[in-house]
């Protein structure tokens, strides 16, 4: 099965690869389905929601800050190096991720694409303000205070830049990732259940134009119905062993 992917990604012109939260699980940072309850009594579903900010900023701040915790304290695993490797080895031209933890690009990779936003971004509620808070150095800063987040501009509450359930993706990102879907002839899908929309389309786009979908996953997913090859494994072991 790995020596037919490894045959499959060496005889390819355009290889892409699509990654969520399983990816990063091996560097300590929890996924989103799955750990039910761990996060207080919450669902992670249930916090990632306009609606949940607007009822209770506190309880979703202190969510994302935990988060943002973790994932300072998190490095890139051997999966995240590996796709920096290939890429760099000019078998992949891009790296199309749900996750919002930076560690693809820690590990390396250039080409990368956010569909869900990057924790270590703030923005205003109201107006046009932007920061990133490992630019602008203020991260630990802001992790360890307890007090929701004022916009320096205009005083309205910041949020994270990310992307909540019900909010429209960042059009450009979701553009470049599709037109990239529709030339790819092969999508390496690592770690995503494969159920949140619009980004689960990408690999089913890849396969409407002909391409191939390999898959690496500990378990079945959204995707596996439509994978060519099913790596079943952690993606921390199984990637580095394409690189080979
Ligand atoms: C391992 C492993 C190891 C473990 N190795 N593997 C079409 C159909 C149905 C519904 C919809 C639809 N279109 C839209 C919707 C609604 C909704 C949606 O998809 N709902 C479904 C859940 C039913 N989508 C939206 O609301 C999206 N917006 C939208 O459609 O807007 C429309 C609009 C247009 C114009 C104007 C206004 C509106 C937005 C979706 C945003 C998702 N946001 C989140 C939070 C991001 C911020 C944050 O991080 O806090 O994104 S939710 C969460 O899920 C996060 C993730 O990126 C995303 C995907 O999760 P992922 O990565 O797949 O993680 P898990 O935990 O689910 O899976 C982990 C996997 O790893 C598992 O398979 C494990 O087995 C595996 N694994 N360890 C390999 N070591
Ligand atoms: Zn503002």
């Amino acid at each position: 099965m790995l020596s037919h992917a490894a045959k499959i990604l060496a005889r390819s012109r355009f290889a892409i690869a699509f990654t969520g939260a399983g990816i990063s699980a091996e560097s300590g940072v929890p996924t989103f389905r799955g750990f039910n309850g761990l996060w207080k009594r919450y669902r992670p579903e249930e916090l990632a929601t306009p609606e949940a900010f607007k009822r209770d900023p506190h309880l979703v701040w202190e969510f994302y800050r935990w988060r943002m915790r973790k994932i300072l304290d998190a490095k890139p695993n051997p999966a995240h190096y590996a796709l920096a490797e290939l890429e760099r080895m000019g078998l992949l031209r891009a790296v199309i991720t749900q996750n919002v933890d930076d560690l693809h690009r820690e590990a390396g990779t250039r080409n990368l694409i956010e569909l869900h936003g990057n924790i270590f971004r703030v923005r205003c509620t109201s107006c046009d303000y932007r920061e990133n808070l490992k630019e602008s150095g203020r991260v630990y800063e802001f992790v360890d205070s307890k007090d929701l987040p004022r916009c320096p501009r205009c005083g309205s509450l910041l949020r994270p830049d990310v992307v909540w359930f019900g909010e429209a993706l960042p059009r450009d990102a979701l553009e470049e990732a599709f037109r990239l879907a529709e030339k790819a002839d092969v999508v390496i899908v690592v770690g995503t259940s494969g159920v949140v929309y619009p980004a689960a389309y990408i690999p089913y786009i890849v396969k409407e134009h002909g391409g191939r979908v390999i898959e690496v996953n500990v378990e079945r997913s959204g995707i596996t119905p439509i994978a060519d090859v099913f790596l079943r494994g952690k993606a921390g072991e199984v990637l580095p062993k394409l690189v080979e």
